[in-house]
């Protein structure tokens, strides 16, 4: 924690100098959180240049400020490249995240009190897709009266049969669903898309896949084709398999632009960060060019760290459908301690992961201060080029934390060690500037 701040100078200079030793603590971690990725240094670029100081209300081409001429520009690249990736006719990007994203297609295609549908956290569903009672965005902003799909936890997916069961009973009570929810924070295997949008238009409803954590698998032609499949909206953040800057957009079609336009601006933004607009265009130019192979070899990695650290003993969940289909794993680790306790301990050892809630911890008494699981992710890895032999290793060294309790001091040393041949990204342009380093225009 700081003391006290005797000046503005020293306020000042304590900033900077957390942001560097930030950027250096980084460069020797080993980064596995699902939802993170670092950019390449163009997308960097972008995020410095003078476009985050500006106004550009209004559509392309439509803009109510003037000196909007390049802003355009780089919109209009975004928006070809986004919806030729996403095999969209429309798509907005200008939310600012993917909690707006998902407001604003909240905003379309329901009104306050109408039934949502979607997965519980525990079962991989975001605070923005939950109920009113957990100050979810569906529930607490939008008024939205939110159901959990019946999930089977053996699979982890979502069960068809008893969810057309559940939303005959709404029906019956007179509360049929007008939104589906798809996609999680716990994302491993892909959604069964087609038979909810089938489900969903017997009820005249619309589903909304929130692809934020698969974008990026999705833009290399891997995981699953949400729009392709038929679903309503696809919304999304940018920054984490697809590693573009902090941001949002929603994928959609020509009959829904109009109202997704109206709800995104003037509805639920101003200004909508053209900074971030140019590096989501980067990150686009990149998906096209580098992701069919980078977003294989996230999955190639994921699988192979997770086969690692299983044989090591570490309780990663579902071995029997390979753990994995997606950049992410999730981890049972009470064996241990609890989810808490273990990203603390790996937290020392600059292994840096987040702890879960795991689908059946709620029945266990636990809670997400202190759950039963961690979930890790390897796009970051990945993005800094590194392979499926790399995993082993980086199990292993998760294994000395976790099952070994060795001085985290020694394994951060060896991660140091291991970091100093993955400093650049990869799959990207033009990387003079290492991944993390601390470029200074002050
Ligand atoms: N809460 C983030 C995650 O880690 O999945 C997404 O917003």
């Amino acid at each position: 924690m700081v003391n006290s701040l005797s000046s503005g100078r020293d306020a000042y200079n304590r900033v900077l100098t957390s942001l560097e030793n930030h950027h250096e603590m980084v460069k020797k971690s080993l980064p596995l959180i699902a939802s993170e990725n670092v950019p390449s240094p163009a997308v960097r670029e972008a995020m410095a240049s003078d476009f985050g100081n500006r106004y550009a209300e209004g559509w392309v081409g439509e803009r109510v400020y003037a000196g909007c001429k390049h802003l355009d520009e780089v919109e209009a690249v975004a928006i070809e490249l986004g919806k030729k990736l996403f095999h969209a006719e429309f798509i907005d990007v200008r939310p600012v995240s993917g909690v707006f994203a998902n407001l604003a297609a909240y905003s379309v295609f329901a009104n306050p009190s109408d039934v949502l549908i979607s997965c519980t956290i525990p079962t991989g569903g975001h605070i923005s897709h939950s109920k009113k009672a957990l100050g979810g965005t569906a529930g607490a902003i939008r008024d939205l009266d939110v159901y959990n799909y019946p999930f089977d936890e053996e699979n982890f997916t979502i069960d068809v049969d008893k969810t057309a069961q559940l939303v005959r009973s709404l029906k019956d009570q007179g509360k049929p669903p007008k939104i589906f929810v798809l996609g999680a924070s716990v994302f491993l295997f892909p959604h069964p898309v087609k038979e909810i949008v089938e489900l969903a238009k017997t009820y005249d409803a619309k589903v909304v896949y929130d692809g934020a954590h698969v974008a990026g698998l999705i833009a290399g032609g891997i995981f699953q084709d949400p729009i392709g499949d038929g679903v309503d909206a696809f919304t999304m953040s940018t920054h984490k398999t697809l590693a573009g800057p902090q941001h949002g957009a929603i994928a959609s079609w020509l009959k829904y632009a109009e109202p997704i336009k109206r709800a995104v601006f003037p509805g639920l933004s101003s200004n909508h960060h053209l900074h971030a607009v140019a590096g989501v265009a980067i990150a686009f130019a990149e998906a096209l060019e580098f992701y069919p192979e980078y977003a294989r070899n996230i999955v190639i990695n994921s699988k192979a760290l997770a086969q690692a650290l299983y044989e090591r003993g570490i309780n990663v969940l579902y071995e029997k459908k390979g753990f994995t289909e997606s950049h992410m794993m999730i981890i049972d680790v009470t064996k241990y301690g609890n989810g808490f306790e273990i990203e603390k301990r790996l937290e020392d050892a600059n292994i840096i992961v987040n702890r879960n809630l795991l689908p059946y911890d709620k029945r266990m008494g636990r809670d997400y201060k202190a759950p039963g699981g961690i979930r890790i992710g390897t796009q970051e890895l990945t993005h800094l080029g590194m392979n499926k032999s790399h995993m082993v290793e980086v199990a292993e060294l998760m294994k000395k934390v976790i099952v070994d309790n060795e001085d985290p001091v020694k394994v951060k040393a060896e991660i140091a060690e291991l970091r100093k041949d993955f400093q650049k990204v990869k799959y990207c342009f033009s990387s003079v500037h290492d991944a993390y380093e601390y470029v200074k225009i002050r």
